[in-house]
């Protein structure tokens, strides 16, 4: 019998059995399988969390109601009364306020499959019934998706193509300097799918060939454990001030590539008087950043020195520009590279991402499979994704967004199929708030999130399992035919056919579908392949043959590249689309926005939020990515259920930090600042600075009264995060820079909870 396969932005699958026995087995050649995987069969077969029937919130039902909160009551309808009542909500809106008023940004890491996606199927259904608002930017990189265009010339999507491969660093680099760290933890990952998992063996094979490592993070776990590695400890927030104190060492220590910045880069003596103190009367010295990023100034200037005399490459991963300012880390990580020389060559100079995805750093030849078209959208509003607070509490107002100014739109009615902003985005208890705004919401989804529980119009998709798909990843060379491995759970639908059916309503059906059915686009999909192949030089096989093989993996798929190299080749005959020509050190477009305390050149900015202005006793709060689950996907899952304390999110604490506030391992604690509280379990780990706390994203949001107070009870870090752009250039999220104060919980808890149905009654 034929292997049938199934896929995810976890990895790839052998799908066994159909149904109650399926059994998933990572395909054998993935050489470090995710573990996220574990745990996808039990939450997808888990009727308590899967949405399985159309339910309308009862409060809205009856009277229009828009206080939207997670224990209302829903009542079910069937899927012909659903689909009216989102169509006419849909007609409605666009007739009363213009389409702008329907907020579609939808943002969310919904199936890794080509063509059951749900974002692009609301786009694309939206756009042939007038359009809608959208989101730009993501949350994973706000701040860099905006800055790097401005300073290299290319937008973040050609950054991580072009990122130097991995091959060439573990031949060729001597140094690693990973702010941040280089995870396997995240490195499970790839937006659309992977075949394989390569991050930790080439971290292995560099480490073997002699590459020494300098992980600059709050956690030592973001570094696989590694006698060649050493910890720098920075507190949250300060990279960049480390940064610049190493660049005042190789001024100091002649060690500036002057022939370099000159052939490649704009801007320098700008950015050097400002290091040297010529331009604000404070040298940027290691004692200087030594108060401010709480490393030894011994440490730096040893660091500095290590640098200049090796092949070094500076590793920047996504999380450390989730903060204020994130813009500023990225900028001058990417000018001490430049001030080091070595940019453009084998396995050295600057890069952004390694490890915070697998694919970042794969030597994989890129190939463009196509993808289906979404139509275009008559709208411009537009918010920066993160924004979405602002834009519910302040309709018509202005806001500022790399360089320009817009306003917000009216946002009457949300639509969200395939995210849960009710764990991405930051201060949730804000956004509880904010969300009542809206006349109306519609969330599609297969499982019981927080925000599907906050919504007006419940609609039951399907998930992954449930469908044939395909797996095309433009940075993988593999090629899935993802497999049908179960049945539809309850009367849920595949995100495609619910579009159909609203576009029919709506009129605009044939234009929506074209004709097609599901597997009518997936033969569409897999003949545009073909042609793609062929101009690639190859062929594939016929769609019943991929379908019974399950798998193709496409010849001479091998490929490195190297960041920079045909500009450093001939900068003169290669120019960055800059405005320059070159890399931008100092950039008199960002010079030219005028905002406030954002300068020209990469610089050291005060965060918002720090312990000089919190409350004494707080806490850094970061909360990074989790190991076992996709953000808060798979949080009922087998596998991140084993991985909670008496079932809520680990907290990570040092032991001097919990001993001062009389915490064992395996208590519960509480963690508060002025916008929320949540409890978790506390961890006790030398592997994290004293001043610091981590506390994953994702779990299951659940917000109670115990004793007059509102307090998350499963460890959910977004009630504490902080909701303010990144600058006014870029709008991106600032979830690291956050205080807390950490305490035990004395008082009484009720048990923890994970995604379920909320009360459904019959209409
Ligand atoms: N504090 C803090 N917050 C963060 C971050 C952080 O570092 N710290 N990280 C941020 C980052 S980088 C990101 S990318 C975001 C992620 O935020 P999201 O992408 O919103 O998080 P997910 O949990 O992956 O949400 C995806 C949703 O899609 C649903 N889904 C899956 N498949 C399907 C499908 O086929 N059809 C439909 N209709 N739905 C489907 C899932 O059930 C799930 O509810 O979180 C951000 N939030
Ligand atoms: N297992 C798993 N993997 C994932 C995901 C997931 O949900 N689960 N999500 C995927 C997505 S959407 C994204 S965007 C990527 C994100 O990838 P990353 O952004 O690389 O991952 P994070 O875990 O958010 O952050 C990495 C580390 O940055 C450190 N850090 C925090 N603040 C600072 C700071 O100020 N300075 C320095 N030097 N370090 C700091 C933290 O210790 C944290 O562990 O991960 C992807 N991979
Ligand atoms: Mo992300």
């Amino acid at each position: 019998m034929n292997t049938r396969y199934t896929a995810a932005h976890w990895g790839t699958y052998e799908a066994h059995g159909f149904g109650k026995d399926l059994q998933l087995r990572p395909v054998a050649d993935d050489p470090q399988p995710s573990l996220i995987g574990g745990g996808w069969v039990s939450a997808m077969q888990d009727p308590r969390a899967r949405i399985l029937s159309p339910v309308v919130r009862r409060g809205w039902l009856r009277h229009r109601d828009t206080e939207r909160c997670s224990d209302d009551e829903f009542v079910s309808v069937s899927w012909d009364d659903a689909l009216d009542l989102v169509a006419g909500e849909i007609d409605r809106v666009r007739t009363e306020y213009g389409n702008s008023a329907i907020f579609a940004g939808s943002y969310g890491w919904a199936s890794a499959g080509r063509f059951h996606h749900a974002q692009s199927h609301l786009r694309r259904f939206l756009n042939t019934v007038g359009g809608f608002t959208r989101s730009v930017n993501t949350y994973s990189h706000g701040a860099a998706e905006v800055l790097l265009p401005h300073i290299t010339g290319m937008p973040h999507r050609r950054i991580q193509d072009q990122t130097t491969s991995w091959p060439l660093v573990a031949e060729h680099c001597e140094l690693l300097v990973a702010f941040g760290g280089v995870s396997s933890r995240t490195a499970q990952i790839a937006s659309s799918g992977t075949s394989y998992h390569e991050t930790g063996h080439w971290l292995d094979r560099a480490l073997n060939n002699g590459m020494k490592a300098v992980l600059v993070s709050p956690q030592r776990s973001d570094f696989a454990d590694h006698e060649g590695m050493d910890w720098l400890s920075i507190r949250p927030g300060t990279d960049t001030a480390l940064m610049l104190a190493i660049a005042h060492e190789l001024i100091h220590m002649q060690a500036v590539d002057r022939t370099f910045i000159d052939r490649c880069t704009a801007g320098w003596p700008v950015l050097e008087a400002y290091i040297t103190g010529a331009e604000d009367g404070v040298a940027k010295t290691p004692e200087w950043a030594a108060a401010i990023c709480g490393i030894d100034a011994a440490a730096i200037t040893d660091l500095a020195a290590q640098m200049a005399r090796s092949r070094t490459m500076i590793a920047t991963a996504w999380g450390m520009q989730r903060a204020d300012h994130g813009e500023q880390p990225v900028w001058m990580g990417l000018a001490l590279a430049a001030m080091l020389g070595q940019i453009g060559q084998p396995g050295t100079g600057f890069a952004f991402g390694y490890g915070s995805v697998t694919t970042v750093g794969r030597a994989q030849k890129l190939i463009p499979w196509p993808a289906l078209p979404q139509g275009k959208n008559p709208v411009e509003e537009f918010i920066p994704v993160a924004r979405i607070a602002d834009m519910l509490e302040r309709p018509g107002e202005p806001f500022r967004y790399n360089g320009g100014q817009y306003h917000y739109p009216d946002a009457r009615l949300v639509y969200w199929a395939g995210g849960n902003p009710f764990h991405h985005h930051q201060d949730l208890n804000r956004l509880t708030l904010a969300w009542q705004r809206p006349e109306t919401v519609i969330v599609q989804d297969h499982s019981w999130t927080a925000t599907a529980r906050r919504a007006d119009i419940v609609l039951p998709a399907t998930s992954p399992l449930e469908r044939d798909d395909i797996m095309i990843n433009r940075r993988d060379p593999a090629l899935i035919w993802m497999s049908r491995s179960m049945d539809a759970m309850g009367d849920s639908r595949d995100d495609y056919d619910i579009f159909a059916d609203l576009a029919h309503r709506l009129g605009t059906g044939p234009v929506f579908s074209e004709g097609r059915s599901s597997s009518q686009w997936l033969a569409w999909l897999w003949d545009g392949c073909g042609q793609v192949a062929r101009e690639h030089g190859f062929d594939l096989p016929t769609l019943s043959e991929f379908q019974a093989a399950g798998r193709f993996d496409c010849p001479g798929s091998v490929e490195t590249r190297l960041l920079f190299d045909e500009f450093v080749a001939d900068p003169k005959h290669n120019p960055l689309e800059t405005a320059s020509g070159k890399i931008e050190i100092f950039s008199s477009v960002i010079a030219g926005m005028d905002i406030d305390g954002l300068a020209g050149h990469p610089r050291w900015m005060v965060p918002g939020e720090h312990a000089g202005n919190a409350a004494p006793g707080a806490l850094h709060l970061i909360s990074p990515q989790p190991a076992s689950r996709l953000h808060s996907q798979l949080d009922n899952g087998s596998v991140t259920r084993q991985a909670k304390i008496a079932g809520r999110e680990p907290c990570y604490m040092h032991p001097a930090t919990a001993a001062e506030r009389g915490i064992g391992d395996g208590d519960l604690v509480c963690l508060e600042n002025s916008r929320g509280a949540c409890l978790a379990g506390a961890v006790l780990t030398e592997d994290i600075r004293a001043d610091t706390v981590a506390l994953a994203t994702g779990s299951f949001l659940d917000i109670r009264m115990i004793d007059g107070r509102r307090i998350e009870i499963n460890g959910n870090p977004n009630v504490l995060t902080r909701d303010k752009g990144t600058s006014e250039m870029s709008q991106g999220n600032t979830a690291h820079t956050t205080m807390v104060h950490l305490s035990r919980f004395e008082g009484t808890a009720p048990p923890a909870t994970t995604m379920h149905a909320p009360v459904v009654v019959p209409n």
